[in-house]
């Protein structure tokens, strides 16, 4: 039976010099940044399928996490796991959640039960919702861990798969709807291939499309008003996901007409699996007006798979924080922890100590990266740096004003042209020195 949580506190901000281990150092949800409330700016959620569901088992052994909750039932074991869900956000002041729908309501032996569980289980968690204030960020269906899935689901070469991964996402909308999110999340679980010896690529993602497209009209005229996320994903589990990255994303939703409806669900461990910083996939969501939510965790650049950590790194915050910030701040997104404890972290205990690791990491990120937008010595340089396109000869590149012909005339008159220094050293010095006023 999952115990220890009684014997938790409440934990509370208690500043830096703290050596409280259920405490909070940093984040100080009512602290103002930016003229918003720490909270807001952060809009911190809990992922319902590590905290509650994952046990911990690897391919080298059994769960080490317990998760058998109280009940006789299968339905009444879900609902001890609401109970469980609630506490530790409120024990912790997470004001938001994310779900499967097989997190949350028993998976039962049909799609039919499924349905019927997930009717049931949403009614108990709104009363849940309604008791505390505690909101829906996003949900989304599991379409990747049945074995019905085993070769994709919107990208199936089956149409009864299809269909099934259409009916799931109906009722995984339908319990968004009802349940008040604002979001709702595509990851290609299995949305990818194994080789081309079998795989129709050009079938397979015209079919992704249709299947969002459906999923839109559905949902819109349902009256949701939320936002449609894709989460890039490069590999794992599929050797190659359609999903790739941020920019292959935004070519697909402009190749299907998708990109109005859908922005960016960006995780930053998916982020270093393709190759890429954090920070370059929100930056190119922003750029492409496309950013929408994050799932916060961290990878082991060491280990090529994802391993979903809690994040701890603050360089990495802390410039994803100038993401957000630069993008206005979350509307309808929010920061998920999708992130799971080690297998070693088996107790309650250790599921507390992650979140409070992660929301004070955030906050570090947060307050650090507002000193670098106050500082102002950064982005003084970027724009020093392309400031040639603002008059002259680079205005008018930039107002497309100029010819081929035109710029050969202008730089054959020229005296050599000397390439100014990109500063990266000192720029990284400079933000040492916003990290570490000591
Ligand atoms: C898996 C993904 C998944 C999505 C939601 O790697 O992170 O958990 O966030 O389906
Ligand atoms: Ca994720
Ligand atoms: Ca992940």
């Amino acid at each position: 039976m999952v115990n220890g949580l009684k014997e938790i506190p409440q934990i509370n901000f208690e500043g830096k010099d703290s050596k409280n281990p259920l405490s909070f150092k940093y984040y100080n949800p009512d602290e103002i940044i930016q003229g918003k409330k720490m909270k807001d700016y952060l809009k911190f959620a809990l992922s319902y399928w590590h905290t509650l569901c994952g046990d911990g088992t690897d391919p080298f052994g059994v769960g080490t996490i317990d998760r058998d909750y109280a009940g006789q039932t299968e339905m009444e074991k879900a609902k001890s796991k609401a109970d469980v869900a609630f506490e530790i956000m409120q024990k912790l002041g997470i004001e938001y959640f994310c779900f499967h729908d097989v997190d949350i309501a028993p998976a039962g032996n049909s799609l039919k039960e499924l349905k019927a569980n997930l009717e049931e289980i949403t009614d108990y968690i709104k009363t849940l919702m309604d008791k505390t204030g505690i909101k829906l960020l996003w949900g989304t269906a599991n379409c990747f861990s049945h074995p019905r899935y085993m070769n994709g689901a919107g990208t199936s070469p089956q149409a009864d798969v299809f269909a099934c991964a259409a009916a799931q996402i109906k009722n995984a909308i339908d319990a968004t709807i009802k349940l008040g999110g604002t979001g709702y999340v595509f990851w290609g679980g299995r949305e990818g291939y194994e080789t081309l010896l079998n795989t129709d690529i050009d079938l397979e993602l015209d079919n992704m499309a249709r299947l969002m497209h459906m999923t839109v009209d559905y949902a819109r005229a349902q009256g949701f008003e939320g936002d449609f996320y894709i989460e890039p994903k490069p590999k794992e589990p599929t050797k190659h996901q359609y999903d790739f990255d941020v920019a292959t994303v935004v070519g697909f939703l402009r190749k299907y007409n998708l990109k109005r409806e859908f922005k960016m669900n960006i995780e930053a461990n998916h982020a270093t699996l393709a190759g890429h910083t954090f920070q370059h996939e929100l930056h190119m969501a922003r750029v492409n007006n496309a950013f929408g939510s994050i799932d916060a965790n961290q990878g082991d650049l060491l280990l090529g798979w994802d391993t979903d950590q809690f994040p701890t790194n603050v360089y990495e915050t802390a410039l994803c924080m100038l993401e957000v910030i630069k993008a206005g701040g979350f509307t309808n997104g929010g920061l998920n922890f999708d992130a799971k404890v080690r297998r070693a972290s088996y107790t309650m205990e250790d599921i507390i100590l992650a979140y409070i690791a992660g929301m004070d990491s955030f906050a570090l990120g947060l307050k650090i990266a507002n000193k670098i937008i106050e500082d102002g010595r950064i982005d003084e340089f970027v724009t020093n740096r392309y400031s040639s396109y603002k008059t002259g000869i680079g205005a008018d590149i930039v107002a497309e004003k100029t010819t081929l012909e035109d710029l050969e005339k202008y730089a054959l008159e020229l005296p050599e042209v000397i390439a100014e220094s990109g500063k990266q050293e000192y720029l990284e010095s400079v933000l040492n020195n916003l990290m570490f006023s000591l």
